[in-house]
């Protein structure tokens, strides 16, 4: 049996998704994702241009040694564009060899190891009154696990705080934003570390002491500022403070850890083990956020997620709307399978994706499965996915108040 034919299927029910689907000789189809939020075009044209040509002809079932060969073979290691597109084609060829074997991945992987992934949601309002109104409504949604974004007294619209749509319960940015130049937000450190002990405080008299919080600071801390926000929040028992700084330094997270007990999360912008190495041997970290879709697919993922568990540190993989329902799948069938699994973002996508992939996984009580259709459990719809052609769409980018761009 030979991979026959490779496409790169770019659609926009949304926010843009790019997926590869591969078919075998046999006619036998895997889909991965390549999704790079704001960078989709650039996946598609490696996938494209310079990996499908090299994958038509060779055997789908030798997944590591094609890993490998895309991987080492390509000399230019490592990188979002490279990684994400090298997943693409390591989660394809899993959902093929688990059809070819008759089961669900997860089986392929080892097994389930528990009855259902605990997930995440994100709940956010521009202040309190609408932040509470977004945690009932992911409470009455069967979340058991909830991240808390609000707005800072004096600051406009910030990433990561819905705009106050009719659901409430999602960013503005699904549908992404269609513009040619990223927006720009206004930001000032010191108003948020004031403001941010407040929200938890009251969010805590509110719905009490039991209910895992989470808190994403998305890169924007010095790490003495980090280390000063995690200890400001130890009264309020968070489940993690996630991107607390921009961890390419990874030793500023020993500065960080030395003063606060916050169990920490990083890694959603990480594309290898080597990102994480001083992180997961000096226990600087307690949660992985890295996505199977921007590191390198599955084959990767286990073996970063083993080398942490060694460690006692465990998966938190990234689950936003833009890593597409097939990432999503190839998370969750690993993250049953693991012994050290942590929990699962799950943001849940609109209808309008949902209506081009076709999805076998649930979420109830708080818990996702990724069902047990053979494979992945997900399919493309292509005729539904060709009614929504790619559009422009940027993350936005952030300013001090005196207009120095900030990290976000
Ligand atoms: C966020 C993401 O889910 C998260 O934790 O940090 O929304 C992230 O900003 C986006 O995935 C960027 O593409
Ligand atoms: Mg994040």
């Amino acid at each position: 049996m030979e991979i026959e034919r490779a496409e790169v299927i770019v659609t926009s029910p949304g926010r843009n998704f790019v997926t590869l689907r591969l078919t075998t000789t046999d006619q036998v189809q895997g889909v991965g994702d390549a999704t790079l939020n704001g960078r989709e075009l650039a996946v598609a044209s490696y996938l494209q241009d310079h990996l499908c040509p090299l994958l038509i002809g060779r055997d789908p079932q030798r997944i590591e040694d094609i890993w490998q060969y895309l991987y080492r073979g390509g000399y230019w290691r490592r990188g979002p564009v490279t990684m994400a597109a090298i997943a693409a084609v390591d989660v394809a060829l899993w959902d093929i060899k688990a059809k070819l074997a008759g089961m669900p991945l997860y089986q392929l992987l080892g097994g389930a190891v528990r009855t259902g992934l605990l997930a995440y949601g994100h709940a956010s309002g521009a202040d309190l009154p609408r932040l509470f109104e977004s945690i009932e409504k992911h409470l009455e949604l069967g979340y058991r696990a909830i991240r808390i974004q609000t707005g800072v007294p004096g600051l406009g619209p910030l990433y990561g705080v819905a705009a106050g749509d009719s659901e409430g319960t999602r960013y503005d940015y699904e549908p992404a934003r269609r513009t040619m130049v990223p927006t720009e937000e206004a930001w000032d450190t010191r108003a948020y570390l004031r403001h941010v002990p407040s929200v938890f405080e009251a969010v805590r008299n509110k719905f009490g002491p039991e209910l895992p919080l989470l808190h994403d600071v998305h890169h924007r801390l010095t790490p003495i500022q980090a280390a000063r926000l995690g200890k400001s929040l130890e009264p309020f028992d968070l489940f993690w403070m996630e991107d607390c700084t921009p961890a390419e330094n990874q030793e500023a997270l020993r500065l960080v850890r030395r003063h606060t007990t916050t169990p920490l999360a990083i890694g959603e912008v990480f594309n290898t083990v080597w990102d994480y190495q001083t992180l997961i041997t000096e226990q600087l970290i307690d949660y992985v956020r890295s996505a199977v879709t921007h590191t390198g697919g599955i084959s990767p993922m286990r073996r970063l997620l083993d080398f942490a568990g060694l460690y006692q540190i465990k998966s938190g993989m990234h689950g936003p709307t833009d890593v597409s329902p097939v990432g999503m799948a190839a998370a969750m069938h690993l993250g049953l399978a693991i012994h050290n699994f942590g929990i699962q973002e799950y943001m849940r996508h609109s209808k309008a994706t949902m209506d081009v992939f076709r999805t076998s996984y649930t979420f109830a009580e708080g818990l996702l499965h990724p069902g047990d259709q053979v494979g992945l459990g997900v399919e493309i719809d292509e005729t539904a996915a060709a009614a929504y052609p790619y559009a422009g769409a940027y993350l936005p980018v952030n300013r001090l108040l005196d207009g120095t761009v900030h990290d976000w």
